[in-house]
């Protein structure tokens, strides 16, 4: 391998859910070559886990590359800065990658769901700049301004993107003037005020410097890429330094660290010190080297002061540990992550089908995947309890944590869960509890019904804006507490037709009870294999979750009563058969489908004193406890110890 040196940028790029992030890198990737004009990719390729796939939303930041070749360096406006990069910092590459103006752009695509915000955190110290992408027609929401907020407080300089401009309802120009009011509500300095503007259809691989442009390709964001992102600092010469932002596995070579070359260069093949969070110095040689390039993984015999790079040869490398030169070991501190903000319980499941569908499924089991978690999740903590079959685990809201939970049932483990809870802050005294920036956009139609539900969540609105389109952006600052099973009800009140978004904003002061769920469960009497016989003249009144000829047990929930109260049914009963017509009429039963939610809307639906049993194979909601005498008097003891 030779030694040469090429020109860097490290940008990622950030926005609200949805707004088009992951298809904009497919055409960064497309039109740089990484993607082959005939080569066979999926749409969004970034998102290549399952559960991304299937959602269609990214959980986790990933780095990916882009080479850029800049074919008229003047056009830039700076034409000695390829000289004064190369002598900041030298990399090597195989030489075929090699132009002598070639830009290579590493990029973070990140996720927007604010469930998933300390994955922007993480990667953040791997960039030196950031694409902020909005969207022309919903303008700056809740996630745009919590990753900006987080971008700009770096010191990370802008470039705004605003996409998605071939919407009809898209108004670029109001959104821009939105964009820069939040960068000064966020504080933004000077420079970073200074930002470019660009308008892109990300889908079409297009990005404009005006409005009026024509153009079909990209190049507008790979020029202001270059002319407005600071290549990363030098210091090529320096002691070496590297913080990992992120772990991969590799079957062939273990486990990796990735992160951005700080300082010095690192060599493959060379001893190197890891230094732990806890200042311990642990001594290994570096047995490969990568550098990421378009989808694939190219092994180099060293690179430099920003380069982003994975190292394979420390079996147990975490995020946030340093890599250090072996004669001058000196640690980098990690950026500080948001705490969660939301907790449950994961346990050892102990209903009466316990073990009959997963693999995995001890304390033990549990505890080892919940910590291989750890090491890979900055934004997750996980507690031992008193007990020894079960964890507390916390997160940054709902979906974070069932992600978790959906994984693991997937690779086969077996547990029951908590309903999620929000974590309270006892400060000076006080108690606080978090808050949530809470956007809807509804039909003008549902603003009544809307507004009062979210005021009996103790919402209060901060901000409406009704551009007389039929459509209404109401804001409100909410306990968190109080989103706790909104999304179900908000659908069916605004018939599917509402959005709605939230993303922490702050702790405040604890806001007393709010109402949970206004309709009671139906708990199965005794266990058994369900009969249609017996769901008919259930669904009258009530929607059941189970369908006939499913096996269930005493205290499993079987479905939602229509009034507020629980209610013990049986759902197992057999008709007698006295005759030939009876048995028949059996059959002809007219059923609604029941109701099969997935584990999120679970998680949303149950009460405290529910379960949510989950395995590789089912989704149960069950009552913790399942006798039905020994629940009758739990709950009015405690309905009298809360008097
Ligand atoms: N109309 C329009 N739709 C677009 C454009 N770019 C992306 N989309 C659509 O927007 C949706 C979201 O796109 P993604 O690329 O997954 O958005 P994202 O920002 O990566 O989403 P998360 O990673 O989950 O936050 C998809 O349905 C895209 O097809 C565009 O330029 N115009
Ligand atoms: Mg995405």
């Amino acid at each position: 391998m030779q030694q040469l040196r090429y020109d860097i940028r490290n940008v990622a790029i950030i926005a609200h859910v949805d707004h088009g992030k992951t298809t904009l890198v497919d055409a960064l990737l497309k039109q740089s070559g990484a993607i082959r004009a005939n080569q066979q990719v999926d749409e969004r390729v970034m998102d290549s886990n399952d559960l991304e796939r299937e959602r269609g939303i990214t959980i986790l930041a990933k780095n990916t590359s882009v080479r850029y070749l800049v074919d008229a360096p003047d056009a830039l406006g700076h034409p000695t800065h390829h000289e004064a990069t190369h002598t900041a910092s030298g990399h090597d590459l195989p030489a075929a990658f090699i132009h002598p103006s070639e830009v290579k752009i590493n990029i973070v695509d990140t996720p927007g769901h604010a469930d998933f915000g300390g994955e922007v955190e993480r990667v953040l110290s791997m960039v030196d700049g950031v694409i902020l992408l909005v969207d022309a027609a919903e303008g700056p929401m809740p996630q745009t301004r919590f990753v900006l907020r987080k971008a700009l407080a770096l010191g990370l300089l802008p470039i705004v993107v605003i996409n998605k401009i071939d919407r009809s309802d898209a108004r670029p120009q109001e959104v821009v003037n939105e964009v820069f009011d939040l960068m000064i509500e966020l504080g933004a300095s000077d420079e970073q005020l200074d930002f470019p503007i660009l308008y892109a259809i990300g889908r079409q691989g297009i990005v404009r410097v005006e409005l009026t442009d024509t153009n079909d390709d990209c190049r507008a964001l790979f020029d202001a890429v270059l002319k407005r992102i600071p290549p990363p600092p030098g210091m090529a010469d320096a002691p070496m330094q590297l913080l990992v932002s992120a772990i991969d596995y590799n079957d062939y070579v273990g486990r990796l660290g990735i992160g951005r070359v700080h300082r010095g260069t690192i060599r493959q093949g060379t001893d190197v010190v890891l230094i732990l969070r806890d200042g311990t110095h642990k001594k290994g040689r570096v047995s490969k080297l990568t550098v990421f390039e378009g989808l694939k993984r190219e092994e180099v015999e060293s690179a430099s002061a920003g380069e982003i790079v994975a190292i394979a040869g420390f079996a147990d490398v975490e995020i946030g540990e340093t890599f250090a030169a072996a004669d001058a070991p000196e640690r980098i501190e990690p950026i500080a992550i948001d705490e969660p903000t939301v907790s449950m319980f994961w346990m050892v499941n102990d209903s009466p089908f316990a073990g009959t569908e997963g693999k995995f499924v001890t304390s033990r089991n549990i505890k080892e995947r919940l910590d291989r978690e750890l090491r890979k999740d900055v934004a997750l903590r996980v507690r031992e309890t008193d007990l020894p079959d079960r964890f507390e685990v916390s997160g940054r809201g709902e979906l974070h944590l069932s992600i978790l939970a959906e994984n693991m049932r997937r690779e086969d483990f077996e547990f029951a869960l908590s309903r999620p809870q929000v974590i309270l802050k006892q400060v000076d005294g006080k108690t606080l509890e978090p808050y949530e920036a809470l956007v809807v956009d509804i039909d003008e139609a549902h603003v009544g019904t809307i507004m009062e539900k979210i005021q009996e969540r103790r919402g209060e609105m901060t901000d409406m804006v009704n551009p007389g389109s039929g459509r209404v952006r109401i804001e409100f600052k909410i306990p968190t507490r109080g989103l706790f099973g909104i999304r179900t009800e908000f659908l069916s009140e605004t018939r599917g037709t509402g959005l709605l978004y939230h993303t922490f904003l702050e702790y405040g002061p604890y806001r007393g009870e709010i109402a949970s769920r206004s309709r009671g469960a139906l708990v199965s009497k005794e266990g058994g294999d369900t009969t249609a016989y017996a769901i008919e003249p259930l669904q009258e009144r009530s929607t059941l979750f189970v369908d006939p000829g499913v096996k269930v047990y005493g205290g499993q929930i079987v479905g939602e009563n229509s009034r507020d109260v629980d209610m013990v049914v049986q759902v197992c009963r057999k008709k007698h058969l006295t005759n030939m017509r009876a048995s028949s009429s059996d059959i002809a039963v007219q059923l609604t489908p029941a109701r099969h939610m997935t584990l999120e809307q679970c998680l949303e639906w149950m009460n405290d004193d529910e379960l949510v049993e989950v395995t590789p194979e089912s989704i149960r909601i069950r009552k913790k406890i399942l006798d039905h005498s020994q629940r009758v008097v739990a709950r009015k003891r405690s309905a009298a110890a809360s008097e």
